[in-house]
């Protein structure tokens, strides 16, 4: 078998969260795309993927950013989507007292003037681990990490999801919600990466 790169792996992430259409897929609202399709079309587009080069991007994920159906034959990515067609019904849930974001130094005015918004995403994207907020923030400039005060959020009618792998979601962070962590990130540095698109 052929060992996967990370660039199979960014491939299966701009296809299944952005544009599927970039190489004739189908996404379900929830989705899902079937695993002889994504073969099919990825190959007919010069990506060349196998079900064995699926499986194994799918188990060493370092996000499990992708899941399986029940039945095997679907896959899906688990957050980060921009494309429209995709509108997964994520179970709201009750978010712990604070949530971690990571961003670049540059944001921050316009973060702390207008909140945090999704952007092209669907929704923000926070997390429980203030090393993984770190790692996010990495892929943009000099990482600054957030501390959302998701509880208060809640309190205050703000809905929270979290899907498969683990991420937090909400729609926006109004700056109230806020602070900026007072110390030097940089510091607790792991590694560096170019983002997942
Ligand atoms: C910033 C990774 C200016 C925001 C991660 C971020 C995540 C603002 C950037 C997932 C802003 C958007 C998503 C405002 C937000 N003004 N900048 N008002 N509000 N921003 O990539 O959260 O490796 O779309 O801080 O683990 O960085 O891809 O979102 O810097 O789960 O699997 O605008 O991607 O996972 O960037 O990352 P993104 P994100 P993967």
């Amino acid at each position: 078998m052929r060992k996967v790169s990370v660039g199979d792996s960014k491939f299966m992430s701009f296809v299944l969260r952005h544009k599927p259409e970039a190489i004739g897929l189908h996404l379900s609202q929830e989705g899902w795309a079937s695993i002889d399709d994504l073969i099919e079309c990825a190959g007919q587009n010069g990506h060349f993927l196998t079900r064995e080069m699926i499986d194994q991007i799918v188990d060493t994920s370092d996000k499990k950013r992708f899941s399986l159906s029940a039945c095997g034959r679907n896959i899906r990515a688990s957050q980060g989507h921009t494309a429209k067609a995709v509108k997964i019904e994520f179970e709201c849930l009750a978010p712990p007292e604070i949530l971690f974001h990571g961003t670049a130094s540059r944001f921050l005015d316009s973060i702390m003037d207008k909140g945090l918004v999704s952007g092209a995403r669907h929704h923000v994207h926070l997390s429980e681990l203030e090393a993984t907020a770190i790692e996010v923030g990495m892929r943009y400039g000099k990482p600054v990490v957030l501390v959302v005060q998701a509880r208060k959020m809640q309190d205050a009618g703000i809905q929270f999801y979290r899907s498969e792998n683990g991420v937090w979601l909400t729609e926006t962070v109004p700056s109230e919600f806020i602070h900026v962590k007072n110390h030097d990130v940089e510091n607790q540095i792991i590694s560096s990466q170019s983002p997942e698109p």
